[in-house]
Parts: structure tokens; sequence; C-alpha cells
């Protein structure tokens, strides 16, 4: 019984000393020690009373810096003393550097991944293009590898080659390819083996580049004598004198074989414009002499001349000829004149042209009066005015003049228009001059008055001269003495 109770009483001791001892250990031990990032704990202990000194060790991938100390302890106010900083990164040193190709890092610690490129026009040929740093402070596997872009071969081309001629090509390894004989290369005759692997440009061709020789009439050539005519290829001509060149004077063989710009013409030059009928050159082209081909000169209708309105008063010299004109000026027309009464005029037409006349005539021996011609004008009126015809059968004579030893028959008081006398003479007379006179529409009579004459008449005529010259002869030889 007493073991009993002592072991009940030995119970409650030993329950007041574990609490007591909770009590003490709460205010005499640490707790457990701190977790650091790069060091792990070298201890398996659980409680931790003041001066305990516990130590870590650096975790895989860190090492310890030297002479630093690695252990924390439990200091007297339950707190642990603060940890140096053993531990450092383990390095892995440079990666290595690779050919035509590059690394990027921030740095080469543990864990630190290094990738690698491989500069324009070239590939990766490894299998990772990357190293890790191990926590051996090794890279992992080899060096990346670049190697240069590789091209097949250029395609070949007919009537040509290229050089040079390799199994394969490299990243900016070129070609150039050239032709045979005389043929041209279109395209570019350079190409380079490209970052994508192809090549810089497409593959030219040999072209035969042959112009035939060209035939410019009227001119000579100063460069470009003779042929063959390839690709730019130039000739220049010069016209002979007296021609003009039209278009350029120098040409160039084009890659089509074709004569660039197209030939150019000698043409020559044209003289002095042809007359026309109706027209004059305008005052203009007057005093030129000669024209070059294409050279337009115009004309003008002459007066009593119109033009006719669409048709074209210019010609054109072509060549040295002149092309054909128009007939473009018409002839002023006149409608037919005035009619007039007792009269007509000839000839009888519908419509007169400048220049054209009509001769007015009277019926019945009627005189005209005015002028019978008339012709049409440049202002498409006629000229002067329109004669009349003077209706003179109501026209009357007087008696003629009497006459010495003769008379007239008939005898009346008046006559009238065309009636005539006779003039007769007396005493064996003879008539002298026309014995017939007739009423005039003037009212005149026609021809001059007959005289009558006998044989005596001479004797009488030379009596009266001598009596005369006797008259004249005293006359004068008095005016002497006077
Ligand atoms: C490290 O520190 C502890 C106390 O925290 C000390 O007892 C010990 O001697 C030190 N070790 C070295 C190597 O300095
Ligand atoms: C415990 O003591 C140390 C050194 O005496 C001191 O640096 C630290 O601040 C103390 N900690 C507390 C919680 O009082
Ligand atoms: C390396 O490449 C990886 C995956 O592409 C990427 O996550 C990392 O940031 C790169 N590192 C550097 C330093 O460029
Ligand atoms: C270019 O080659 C083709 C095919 O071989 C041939 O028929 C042609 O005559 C050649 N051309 C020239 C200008 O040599
Ligand atoms: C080469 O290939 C690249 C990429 O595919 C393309 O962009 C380019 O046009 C090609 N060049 C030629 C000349 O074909
Ligand atoms: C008239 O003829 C000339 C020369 O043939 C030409 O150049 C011009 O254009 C023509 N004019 C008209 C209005 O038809
Ligand atoms: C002249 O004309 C008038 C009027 O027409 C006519 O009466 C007359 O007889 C004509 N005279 C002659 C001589 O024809
Ligand atoms: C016709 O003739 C007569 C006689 O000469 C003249 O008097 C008259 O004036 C004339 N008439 C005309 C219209 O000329
Ligand atoms: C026949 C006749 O008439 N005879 C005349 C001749 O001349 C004289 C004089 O002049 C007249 O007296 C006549 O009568």
């Amino acid at each position: 019984m007493i073991s009993f109770s002592f072991c009940i009483r030995c119970w409650c001791i030993f329950l007041l000393i574990i609490i007591a001892a909770l009590f003490s250990g709460t205010h005499g031990d640490c707790d457990f020690p701190p977790r650091l990032q790069d060091a792990d704990l070298k201890t398996t202990q659980n409680s931790f009373t003041i001066g305990t000194v516990v130590e870590y060790v650096c975790r895989p991938g860190y090492l310890k810096i030297p002479g630093r100390n690695t252990t924390i302890t439990c200091l007297s106010n339950s707190t642990w003393s603060t940890p140096d900083v053993f531990c450092k990164l383990r390095s892995c040193g440079n990666p290595g550097d690779t050919l035509n190709g590059e690394f990027h890092a921030e740095d080469f610690n543990f864990g630190s991944v290094v990738n690698y490129t491989c500069n324009v026009g070239y590939n990766m040929i490894s299998k990772f293009n990357y190293r890790i740093c191990q926590t051996d402070g090794t890279w992992s596997n080899a060096v990346p590898q670049c190697e240069a872009q590789i091209c097949s071969p250029p395609e070949n081309i007919l009537n040509g080659s290229f050089n040079p001629t390799k199994d394969e090509y490299y990243y900016q390894d070129s070609v150039t390819y050239k032709c045979i004989n005389n043929l041209v290369l279109v395209g570019k005759s350079s190409m380079f083996c490209t970052e994508f692997g192809n090549w810089s440009s497409a593959v030219p061709h040999c072209k035969g580049v042959n112009c035939a020789n060209p035939d410019v009439p009227n001119s000579k050539r100063l460069s470009g004598f003779s042929g063959p005519y390839t690709l730019n290829s130039a000739i220049t001509f010069k016209c002979n004198d007296g021609f003009d060149i039209f278009g350029q004077s120098t040409i160039e063989c084009n890659i089509d074989s074709q004569w660039e710009p197209s030939l150019p013409q000698c043409l020559g030059r044209c003289g002095s414009p042809p007359s026309l009928l109706y027209a004059e050159l305008k005052p203009d082209f007057v005093d030129q002499k000669t024209f070059s081909s294409g050279a337009e000169v115009q004309y003008a209708c002459l007066i009593g001349y119109n033009p006719i309105s669409g048709k074209n008063s210019t010609i054109i010299c072509h060549d040295a000829t002149w092309s054909t004109p128009d007939v473009f000026c018409t002839s002023q027309i006149c409608p037919p004149p005035e009619n007039i009464v007792n009269g007509s005029f000839i000839p009888q037409k519908d419509q007169y042209l400048y220049k054209e006349s009509v001769t007015y005539q009277c019926f019945n021996n009627m005189e005209i009066v005015g002028d019978p011609s008339r012709f049409c004008t440049a202002t498409g009126k006629w000229s002067s005015v329109v004669p009349s015809c003077n209706d003179s059968s109501a026209q009357i004579c007087p008696p003629p003049e009497n006459i010495v030893n003769g008379h007239f028959i008939p005898q009346k008081d008046q006559y009238l228009y065309k009636e005539s006398v006779t003039y007769q003479c007396f005493n064996n007379t003879k008539i002298v001059g026309d014995p017939s006179r007739f009423c005039t529409a003037t009212g005149k009579w026609s021809s001059i008055v007959p005289s009558c004459n006998d044989g005596n008449t001479a004797g009488v005529i030379l009596g009266n001269t001598v009596l005369m010259l006797t008259l004249i002869i005293v006359t004068q030889v008095l005016g002497k003495f006077f």
C-alpha cells in the first residue's frame, strides 16, 4: 500500500517536475534552428539548450566560403545567433565559345542555362542548343555547334555556265554565270547562297541578240559602221545635206534584237509651195525658200474667190513633196443681171462666175444707152449700170440742109426715125458726097450734106484763087507804105 501511495506521490512529483521542466524549458531552450536557402542543418537534435552550437553544410551547387563560420549558437536569451553568409553558388566558369554563333547567359553559376544561337547564315547542328551549369560545377553536354547554311548547286543554263562548280555551297558563297559565244546574259550574272539556303536571285539565261543592219536612206553613219550588232551596240546617223532628221540620231540594239528608239528618217526639204489658180500663199510663207518635211503652209483665196467650208487650205511638205492641195476656193457667183426693156443680154445662164461678162443688145436696131458690157465683180454684183434701149421709133428729124443747085426729096415738115432723103442736082451739075441721108435715133441726119458741082466749077475756083492772092499782095504792099 505504502509503495502504491508512494507511487502516487512519485507520479505527482514526476508530473510536477515535468511541468516545472516544461516551464523552465520554454525559458531556457532555443527553437528549431532557422532553415537556410543555401545550406542544410547538419544535426538530428530536437531540443536546443542554451549554448547549443549547430552546424550547417552548403547544399549541392553551393560552395563553402573559406573562413566563414558555418555554425550558429543558441544564445542566453534563447535566440539563435545570426548565421554568417558562408555558402556561395558554385560557378561553372565560361561555357565556351562556338564558331559562327554566340551564347547568352546571366551568369555562369550553378543552375544557369546558357543559350547558344548561331549567326545569320549558320544553323545549329547540335542536339542541345544550351548548356546548364551543373551541381558539380561542370557544364552539361558539349558546346553547341553552328554550321554554315548549305545551298545546293545552282541550275545549269543553256548555252552558258557558272563558276565555281562545287558539290555544295555554303552561306555567302557566290557563283557567276557567263554565256558562250556572243550570247547575252539576261538577268543577274552573280548570285550568292543566302541564309535561307536558296540563291539570292533567279537563274539568268543566255540569249542571242542580233539587230539587223539598219538602212536609213539619205544618211551617213558617224559611228557603228558595221555589225554584228549585239546588245547595246549603237549607231549614230547624220542626214545628208538637204535632209532633216526625224527621230533620234543614235539608236541602240536592245535585248529583243530591236533598235531602240526606232530608226530615224532623213526626209528631204520642199521648195516653194505650188502656185494655185485661185489662191495665194499667206504672207508668212511668201519669203521662205525651203521647207522641212512636216512644214505646213496656208493659202488664202484670191479676191473674187471664197473659201469653201470644210476644205483644207493647208498643204504639208513630206519628204520633199508637197501634199496635193484641196480645191478650197470657189469663184464668187453673180446671179443673172437685170433684164432690160426692148433688149436682152448674152450669154444667158443661171449664174455667172467672177469676171464673166454679158453683153446687152437692143431689139429692132434700137440704140443702146449706157455700157453694153457688164461683168461679174468680186462682190457678186454686176459692174457698171444696166444699159437701156432708147425706143427711138418716136424720134423725129427736122428737114435736112438745102444745097445750091440741088434739092432733096421727099420734102416734108419732119421725118421719122430711119426715114431717108435723097439729094439731086440741077443745071447739069453733079452731086459730090453721099446723096442718101437718114434720120438717126438722135434726131440728126446721118452722114454729111452732099453738094452739086458743074464743069465750070474748076474755073470759078481758079478765078477766085487769083483774085484772093492779088488782094493779099496788094494788102501787103500797102501795109509797107503806111
Ligand atoms: C564559430 O562560432 C562559435 C560560436 O557561435 C564559436 O564557438 C566557434 O569557435 C566559432 N568557430 C570558428 C572556427 O571561428
Ligand atoms: C538576444 O541577445 C542577443 C545578444 O545579446 C541580441 O542581439 C538579441 O537581440 C537578443 N534577442 C532578443 C529577442 O532579445
Ligand atoms: C535560354 O532559353 C530558355 C528557353 O528558351 C529561356 O527560358 C531562357 O530565358 C534563356 N536564357 C537566356 C539567358 O537567354
Ligand atoms: C543554245 O542552246 C540550244 C540548245 O542546246 C541550241 O539549240 C541553240 O542553238 C543554242 N543557241 C546558240 C545561239 O548557240
Ligand atoms: C529564299 O527563301 C526565302 C525564305 O523562304 C524567301 O523569302 C526568298 O524570297 C527566297 N529567295 C529567292 C531568291 O527565291
Ligand atoms: C489640213 O491639212 C494639213 C496637212 O495635210 C493637216 O495637217 C491639217 O490637220 C488639216 N487641217 C484640217 C482642219 O483638216
Ligand atoms: C418696146 O417695148 C415696149 C414695151 O414692152 C413695147 O410697147 C414696144 O413696142 C417696144 N418697141 C419695139 C420697137 O419693139
Ligand atoms: C433717146 O434719144 C433721144 C433723142 O436723142 C433723147 O432725147 C432721149 O433722151 C433718149 N432717151 C434716153 C433714155 O437716153
Ligand atoms: C432748069 C433750072 O432750074 N434752071 C436754072 C439754072 O440756073 C438759073 C440761075 O441759077 C436758074 O434761073 C434756072 O432756073
